[in-house]
């Protein structure tokens, strides 16, 4: 895997290539589309490898001979990688060298596509992003676990796809890589010669079905193949507690923002309802208030994205306790704006956010923070609310 990252990226870097093949996941960039294009773009990298040592003589491979290389990217631009905190501590754990990996930003891939040969895999998604409708005449193969979406289909018609609602696209991947060992006669050696991989694919599972859990009811017959097939080579002392290890890990590492900047916590989980922008923290809002430069960092946020308010709503759970506040700010000059999507949020009975008015220490000029008593209601409740308000300022327009 080291040696693979290595080569790839100084590969890339110098243009020493032959033909190039692109593995992407989608643009939410989650530890399934990291994982995912990460471990196929390496097996085909080894399986290229493979084939190569059999059909070619040493001595027709000079200094002039290029490899074909295969590079996984990573869908989110290089200053956005701290904020996927439970890929980096996945990557970490398991020996993944992060100054090899390629983002989204590095190079100019529309532009790149069109310099040479190229071929495009989509990992983990097939609806593909505004920012990335260039790729779409060079896409060769589809894996996804989403339901097939022919709406905005408009790839090749010899696109190979392995498209299969199963609880992680890793599950997928893990199939694809073991039914072409096979046609290949290498029967498991990428799996015995790569456990970084095994590892990746294996924690992957785990988090994308909550551990196999009833409740959240993604896993299906083949997530659970796979894993025991992955487990045969990890050979846990204790399969269960491993299992549930991981995933408390890992749902830990998703949700610890301490290392993140003001502006880094308002980039991680944010949705944008006209005027309104609306980021939520697995953290109280009280501590991102806290944090330096925010106020800053909120301004910048608005401009951005073109909104005048912000509705900051935090969360925090402490092994049993639960508790949640919200903010709503506001930028010069949008006072009475704020007023009444104040009046809104305090006043709605569908259902009562039971928001307490409380005070707090903050350089924000035009800020009102709350507790929010009614600890059910998230960001999904908020949404009608802030539609509400759209209408509203439409009308008095
Ligand atoms: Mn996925």
């Amino acid at each position: 895997m080291e040696e693979y990252l290595a080569r790839t990226y100084n590969n890339l870097k110098t243009g020493n290539f032959a033909k190039l093949t692109i593995v992407i996941g989608n643009e939410s960039c989650d530890l399934d589309s990291a994982a995912s294009s990460l471990v196929y773009a390496a097996y085909l990298y080894w399986q290229y490898q493979q084939i190569k040592c059999k059909t070619c003589s040493k001595g027709y491979r000079d200094e002039t001979f290029k490899d074909d290389l295969f590079v996984a990217v990573l869908n989110v631009n290089r200053e956005d990688f701290p904020i996927k905190t439970e890929i980096g501590y996945c990557f970490d754990k398991h020996g993944v060298e992060k100054s090899h990996l390629v983002f989204r930003n590095d190079y100019d891939f529309e532009e790149l596509v069109k310099s040479q040969p190229t071929s495009v895999i989509l990992v983990d998604h097939h609806v593909l992003a505004r920012q990335d409708l260039f790729l779409a005449p060079y896409v060769t193969e589809i894996i996804d676990h989403r339901p097939k979406d022919k709406s905005a289909w408009n790839f090749k018609e010899d696109t190979r796809t392995t498209i299969e609602i199963v609880g992680s696209c890793c599950t997928l991947v893990g199939e694809r890589i073991k039914h072409l060992s096979t046609v290949l006669g290498k029967d498991v050696e990428f799996f015995q010669t790569h456990p970084i991989c095994i590892e990746l694919l294996h924690s992957t599972i785990i988090l994308d079905t909550a551990n196999f859990s009833k409740e959240y009811n993604k896993a299906t017959k083949k997530d659970e193949e796979i894993i025991l097939f992955l487990e045969s080579f990890i050979e846990p002392f204790n399969y269960e507690e491993n299992r549930q290890c991981k995933h408390q890990q890992l749902q830990g590492a998703k949700s610890d923002v301490s290392a993140l900047t003001a502006a880094q916590l308002l980039r991680k989980d944010y949705k944008v309802f006209g005027p309104v922008f609306v980021p939520v923290f697995p953290i109280l809002v009280e501590e991102v208030l806290q944090k330096p430069h925010i106020k800053q960092a909120l301004h910048d946020a608005l401009s951005t994205h073109g909104c005048k308010l912000a509705l900051l709503l935090g969360m925090r759970i402490n092994t049993e306790e639960m508790s949640r506040d919200a903010a709503l700010c506001c930028g010069e000059g949008s006072e009475d704006t704020v007023a009444e999507l104040k009046k809104m949020i305090e006043e709605c009975k569908t259902p009562p956010f039971q928001l307490v008015p409380s005070s707090i220490k903050t350089d924000i000029q035009h800020c009102v923070y709350y507790k929010q008593l009614n600890l059910s209601a998230t960001r999904k409740q908020y949404v009608p609310v802030c539609n509400a308000f759209i209408e509203m300022s439409k009308k008095k327009k």
